[in-house]
């Protein structure tokens, strides 16, 4: 059977790492467009998108969204998928404004989890408004699970009519308070998709490497970016998410699968042609 080529994401900046953290997290919008550029160029077909303030605090506003992807699309080709999700504790009508941004992609959080010591809230009614606000404006959903729960939770909403099958899912694993970073967990994760459904892994921490390299064997998905780890190896800072993504082409390439362009990924993820 031939596998199809690998969609790699890059989350380079997300809600909850700091500068503190590394130096080498990209803050500003022109930082931003220089970074995915660096990762496209590594291979990355699809960017996973937060924004902040020039201090540094995480914001979900439309306009420094619409400032952010204006400078992606001028430097390179990838599927922007904006983040709805946020920060914790954000609320709903924060979090959507990025969908007024007619991204081609964004995430659908599947359900509420403690995320560390907080709790990140993702109710139903919620998860409906925004699959709802998508479909209209076909912004194509990844399905965000960190837990086995939410995988069945966006089949409940299949069967509602309000999530369309099949879908592209991505698995979170490594938070604390969802599902751990663990093989017989992923292999658990998989059998549960129907038909037709593709998956992707955002592995967190020291997960990540190793977790992407069992998706893309499995004829998965990997993502990588300081979002979820700043670390290339024990005790090294990656010098941006590009670097990361350098080392997922490797692995796929040693797992025998071709990257996906972004125009093929766009194929494989179901995005509708923009004019
Ligand atoms: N920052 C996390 C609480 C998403 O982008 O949709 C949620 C998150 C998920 O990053
Ligand atoms: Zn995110």
């Amino acid at each position: 059977m031939q596998t199809e080529p690998a969609i790699l994401t890059a989350a380079i900046c997300g809600a909850e790492t700091t500068r503190e953290q590394t130096p080498y997290l990209p803050i500003t919008a022109e930082e931003l467009g220089e970074e995915a550029a660096r990762c496209a160029a590594a291979g990355a077909s699809v960017i996973h998108l937060h924004v902040r303030k020039n201090d540094g605090t995480p914001t979900q506003d439309r306009a420094l969204f619409d400032k952010a992807i204006r400078a992606i699309r001028a430097r390179c080709d990838v599927i922007v998928q904006t983040s709805t999700g946020g920060a914790v504790g954000m609320s709903a009508a924060e979090r959507a404004q990025p969908l007024d941004c007619n991204p081609e992609m964004a995430t659908l959080n599947a359900g509420s989890l403690n995320f560390g010591e907080d709790v990140f809230l993702n109710p139903f009614p919620m998860v409906r408004e925004f699959a709802a606000r998508m479909r209209e404006k076909r912004i194509v959903p990844e399905l965000e699970c960190y837990d086995a729960g939410h995988i069945e939770s966006c089949l409940w909403l299949a069967g509602q009519g309000v999530i369309d099958l099949p879908a592209h899912f991505d698995f979170v694993m490594g938070v604390r308070g969802g599902i751990a970073a663990t093989e017989e967990n992923l292999r658990f994760l998989v059998g549960k998709l129907p038909p037709g459904c593709s998956f992707n892994v955002a592995g967190i921490g020291r997960f990540q490497l190793p977790m992407a390299e069992l998706s893309l064997r499995m004829g998965g998905h990997a993502r990588c970016g300081l979002e979820d780890n700043v670390y290339l190896s024990k005790g090294v800072l990656a010098k941006g998410s590009y670097e990361l993504v350098a080392e997922l082409s490797k692995l796929a390439r040693a797992a025998g699968r071709e990257i996906a362009t972004p125009a093929r990924a766009r194929q494989l993820l179901r995005i509708p042609a923009r004019a």
